[in-house]
């Protein structure tokens, strides 16, 4: 019993509450000090896992003390400040970003290492923070980061769900979900804030006074709590806010009197109902309560945000006494990601004209001056249409103002534009043809916001052309582009530390770590022997890294000689992993007819694929498990097995991006072009000196230009062509190429199990019906894949040529940094300067 001592760190490290310096031994004393000082943990054990949360904690201090300074600083200056409300945030971990961008890295591993611990080990122990989806969700905080580098007076708003993104497993009967509890021993890098709280109501009913006056009464009412979760900007004191609102019951909704009876469920009734609010992300929609669900989560993160920003729109305002709401739109933006946040625009008009007591007109004024909106994507099934039945329901005021704009649209249309009257019904905001009248968010938004932009310049093309195309008459200048980017520092400096060094070196300075364009002073050496050479072995070191992950995932054993090729995002049927995969099934087979002498001189490639499935989208699980099963026969195939592995890398987060992407030579971007509006983690990729198989598609089309056509292996029909394509298809013109049919037949014939891929296949079949007609064109594009693929193992073989293409790539990559993408924002939409802490 007596080596259980009260401290589980070695004895002879002080514990310091405050580090005075950053020297490596003051920091060992503070990381000491919250390990035993920490509440969360027994101070008796001292093992990875402790050791994580204690240099969290210590980080987490420095981070408020500059978020206390930050706030501070924007209180007194009182800059116009934009608020990005979004539903989605996929933060990854926060502990090695964190240290990265407080540039504190040496003195924290040394300082563990004093422990006995070190740096890298303890920050695998970290959870993903995965409080998103995809790419919506990181770009919101790749923006973040921008917004704190870039010293802009911007914070982040969104729901603090306790569930996120579900862990994914794959078996041998494909995908299995689980939730992930991120939460399960605390975050260390949230605060919570008991002084501020909203509330928020839901139901109820519109009170008409005496004098006209509308008021929303009844109901339910919920609190909103936030949780700060500091952001801190590379080199920069600032440290922004990203604020998530938890959903609380109060204590008088619950009923003592009742638990007392004993009806323990029904006393907590109102309690429960409260949690669910923030339980998970993207509940199930497919029942009406599901349904209403999502429109809660929507309102919630939406009427808390508004009611704290104004409330700190008056506290500015406070010392000088006299001011006026028409100045709201010069000190707040409001940015909607998506249509998600899109009640924000009724919300800000009930609070303006029935708490505040402003009239329509002032309160319009106002609402669309402030809030502006992007668009995310064109996939009809995406663009969210909510019952105007369960609106009235749950949001009976809000349902008041959106008929009112829609009516008051209306008569300016058919005032100042009489010639839309045809067009008309398709462009209001109210869809009253419909067997169930539905609320349309995007035009909603379109006809609200002051500016609406999508995110790469096809994608806002085709916003201008097609989607939004009649609105152009009526706002010729609203409408704009504003290419999607990524943050350089956890997308390079971060994750690949070997090429960032020698770019470093090379470049003589890091300065491209801010100013990415600083990048395209690489071109000069792509054809430098000697810097070929350390580029390759930067690469080989990341491939080593990402081969052992591999085998410590899935048990595959993977050539880091063969060339990487990577398709990791979510699985959907336009994303089309099944060309992937058919491109691979024809390629083993090939293998397997070939002699083993003609095998011999083929470019061994390692295919990984990885990404969730929605629970409930039937062909998108099916298409995992084919890759699975498909890797299951020719990985264990002892003739091709050394010319071609196929894994699927399970649970795809930010973190096992951050693996991924480093080790990458080749990755697949390959959409219907005209459906992925823009993409980003091709632009990671490209970054890192992966080179792009792609469609003219999304950003693909800017990447292309910038890295420049050679180095970039194009295919497939154009958007343009695409409705056409499938007209003809329709028309049965459509002759499909030999080789798609013998990849489909090989699968259908049982070559990789039992299971019965045919309702998956089908689906490629035929000219057109529900779950047929290959609407995503897969063997309209297929001879064409196939073609690229043999490009790309012909320049592969070329040692020199592909080692060129790379450092062609990252220095080309120089546009996709999100600093480039929100200083746009700020200057050409949210109209704000940085505002930098002294
Ligand atoms: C996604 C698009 C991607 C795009 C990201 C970020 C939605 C609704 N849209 O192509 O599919 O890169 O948004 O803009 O999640």
């Amino acid at each position: 019993g007596d080596s259980l001592k009260p401290n589980g760190v070695s004895s002879n490290v002080p514990a310091a509450a405050f580090p005075s310096s950053d020297s490596p031994s003051e920091i060992a004393s503070n990381v000491n000090y919250h390990a035993q000082y920490s509440p969360h943990f027994s101070p008796f054990k001292f093992d990875s896992e402790q050791a994580y949360f204690a240099t969290a904690e210590s980080i987490r201090d420095r981070l408020l003390q500059q978020w206390n300074a930050t706030y501070l600083h924007f209180h007194n200056a009182d800059p116009k400040q934009t608020y990005y409300l979004s539903m989605e945030y996929l933060q990854g971990r926060a502990l090695s970003n964190a240290i990265g961008n407080l540039d504190v890295k040496n003195a924290y591993a040394e300082a563990l290492d004093k422990l006995g611990h070190q740096l890298e080990e303890i920050t695998e122990q970290e959870k993903d923070a995965a409080l998103g989806n995809g790419g919506l969700g990181r770009l919101a905080s790749c923006f973040l980061d921008s917004m704190a580098t870039l010293n802009l007076p911007a914070w982040g708003y969104g729901l603090r769900y306790k569930y996120g993104l579900f862990k994914q497993r794959i078996t041998k009967e494909g995908q299995q979900e689980t939730a992930e509890d991120w939460l399960e021993k605390f975050s260390p890098w949230e605060v919570v804030r008991h002084d501020v709280v909203f509330p928020v109501r839901f139901f109820g009913e519109v009170q008409i006074d005496g004098d006209g006056t509308r008021k929303w009464v009844g109901g339910e009412v919920v609190q909103a709590l936030a949780y700060d979760v500091p952001i801190p900007g590379y080199k920069t004191k600032n440290t922004i806010s990203l604020r998530l609102w938890e959903a609380r019951a109060s204590p008088a909704d619950f009923n003592l009197f009742e638990f007392n009876e004993g009806n323990y469920v029904s006393a907590a009734q109102r309690h429960s109902q409260a949690e669910q609010i923030c339980a998970v992300l993207y509940p199930g929609d497919a029942t009406e309560s599901g349904k209403l669900l999502r429109l809660k989560q929507q309102f919630f993160l939406c009427s808390a945000s508004l009611q704290d920003m104004i409330q700190r729109f008056k506290e500015r305002r406070k010392p000088s006494k006299t001011w006026l709401w028409s100045e709201f739109p010069s000190k707040v933006a409001v940015q909607l990601n998506d249509t998600h946040p899109t009640l924000a625009i009724p919300e800000l008009m009930r609070l303006l004209m029935d708490d505040e007591g402003l009239g329509w007109e002032e309160a319009w004024d106002v609402t669309s001056g402030t809030i502006s909106y992007t668009n995310h994507t064109v996939l009809p099934e995406a663009l969210e249409k909510w019952s105007q039945a369960v609106m009235w329901k749950l949001l009976p005021r809000h349902m008041e103002i959106i008929e009112e704009i829609d009516k008051r649209f209306l008569g300016t249309v058919r005032e100042k534009f009489p010639k839309l009257e045809k067009i008309l019904p398709s462009l209001r905001v109210l869809d009253t043809n419909a067997e169930k009248p539905v609320v349309r968010m995007a035009n909603l938004c379109v006809v609200t916001a002051h500016t609406v932009n999508g995110v790469a310049e096809l994608h806002s093309d085709i916003l201008k052309k097609e989607l939004f195309a009649d609105y152009l008459t009526i706002w010729p200048n609203k409408f704009q582009n504003k290419t999607n980017g990524i943050t350089p520092r956890r997308w390079l400096r971060f994750c690949n530390p070997e090429l960032s060094s020698l770019i470093t070196k090379q470049l003589k300075s890091d300065k491209w770590v801010t100013d990415l364009d600083e990048l395209s002073g690489l071109r000069k050496f792509a054809d430098d022997a000697s810097f070929q050479g350390e580029w390759a072995a930067a690469k080989m070191a990341c491939k080593k890294r990402l081969a052992e992950y591999v085998k410590k995932v899935t048990g595959v054993t993977i050539d880091p000689n063969s060339l990487f090729d990577i398709q990791v995002k979510r699985i959907h049927e336009y994303k089309r992993q099944l060309l992937n995969i058919l491109g691979a099934v024809y390629r083993y087979k090939k293998l397997k007819e070939m002699s083993e002498e003609q095998r011999t001189t083929s470019t061994p490639r390692t295919i990984m694929i990885g990404g969730k499935a929605f629970a409930t989208y039937t062909n998108a699980k099916r298409i995992v498990k084919l890759v699975y099963d498909v890797g299951e026969v020719v990985n264990s195939d002892p003739q091709v097995n050394q010319y071609l592995k196929v894994v699927f890398v399970p649970n795809y987060n930010v973190s096992v991006a951050e693996m991924l992407i480093p080790g990458s030579e080749l990755s697949q971007h390959i959409s219907t072009a005209g459906m992925e509006a823009s993409g980003t983690s091709n632009m990671k990729f490209a970054l890192n000196g992966c080179l792009i198989i792609g469609t003219l598609d999304g950003a693909n089309v800017e990447i292309r230009e910038e890295v420049g056509e050679d180095n970039f292996f194009l295919f497939g029909a154009t958007a343009d062509q695409v409705p056409n394509l499938r007209k003809d298809r329709e028309n049965g013109k459509f002759k499909p190429d030999p080789r798609f049919e013998e990849a489909k037949q090989y699968i259908r014939s049982g070559a990789f199990g039992k299971y019965d891929y045919s309702q998956l296949l089908d689906s490629l079949e035929g000219n057109s019906g529900y779950g047929r007609g290959d609407y995503f064109l897969v063997g309209q594009d297929f001879p064409s894949y196939l073609d690229a693929q043999e490009r790309v193992d012909k320049a592969y073989m070329d040692r020199k040529k592909w080692l060129r293409m790379s450092i062609l790539s990252t220095a080309g990559s120089g546009k996709f940094s999100s600093d480039r993408t929100i200083a746009q924002y700020a200057k050409e939409i949210w109209n704000i300067e940085g505002c930098r802490v002294p």
